[in-house]
């Protein structure tokens, strides 16, 4: 015979449940923060090349991040210039890269890119051509992975080539992790990155400060740095494990009013 459970183990079941829920939608939120750039600190839409201050810093992830261009070869990677917000798909001279197979434009993806540039990335703060010492982006506690996306990693000068180096400091300055991207092709290739993606991720203990230097070999540089995951996490939880693990959460409740009506309404064979 089934009974109902009685509406306090119900409550009790739907609590968890609820729980659960929350708990998940909070990390998965932590986990998925990113870092698009089509917002400034403040919220607000940016100005296409406009600088992003040196102190602005965001918030995400439970972390504040600053960017800025080291200029100043003095052997310490210290932020002295603005990063450059750059609009996707304006037309003036301002700009981080040219969009061969998007029509020879500039800052625009390629068609059939698989990640997106949305509205704004950031960009080197001169024109493009000669490169700054690096980007340099510190943060105000530890962290233990990121990654991001830098852009158009080609070259319009064969065979010469752009190339891009990404360190992850500590904050006494020891080396924690590095990677290389690949060198730059002729933009006209069909293998090369242009209006593309390269995605760097970086991990280890006590990451407080990382930096994008120019190691190519051509002389006409433009940095497009977006889509950057400060504290990125290995496991976020996809929308399905999420229903699974509503529906492990309901069955709990199920067997618990089960169990309940077989202890209270049915004996038991012993
Ligand atoms: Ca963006
Ligand atoms: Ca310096
Ligand atoms: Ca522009
Ligand atoms: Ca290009």
């Amino acid at each position: 015979m089934f009974r109902f459970a009685p509406p306090r183990l119900v409550n009790y079941g739907l609590r968890s449940c609820l729980a659960l829920s929350i708990t998940y939608l909070l990390t998965a939120n932590v986990q998925a923060g990113i870092l698009t750039f089509d917002q400034a600190p403040n919220g607000s839409t940016p100005t296409d090349n406009s600088g992003l201050g040196i102190n602005d810093a965001y918030h995400i992830n439970g972390v504040e991040v600053t960017f800025g261009f080291d200029t100043i070869a003095d052997g310490t990677w210290t932020a002295d210039t603005p990063a450059i917000f750059e609009q996707v798909g304006d037309s003036d001279s301002g700009n981080g890269f040219q969009s061969y197979y998007a029509g020879g434009g500039h800052d625009v993806a390629r068609p059939g890119a698989s990640s997106s540039l949305g509205d704004f990335f950031l960009r080197q703060p001169n024109a493009i051509g000669a490169f700054p010492e690096a980007l340099v982006i510190d943060y105000d506690q530890n962290i233990s992975a990121l990654s991001g996306e830098i852009w158009d990693i080609d070259t319009g000068s064969f065979p010469s080539y752009e190339q891009w180096l990404v360190s992850a400091y500590t904050a006494s300055g020891a080396l924690v992790d590095s990677t290389l991207s690949p060198q730059g092709l002729r933009q006209t290739d069909i293998n090369s990155l242009d209006g593309l993606p390269w995605t760097f991720s970086l991990s280890g203990n006590g990451i407080r400060k990382v930096t994008i230097e120019f190691v190519g070999t051509t002389s006409i540089v433009g940095l497009a740095f977006d889509n950057f995951n400060p504290t990125a996490a290995s496991a976020v939880p996809e929308p399905t494990s999420f229903a699974i693990l509503g529906l492990g959460a309901l069955s709990l409740v199920a067997l618990r009013r089960r169990r309940m009506g077989v202890s209270s309404g049915t004996p038991q064979a012993s």
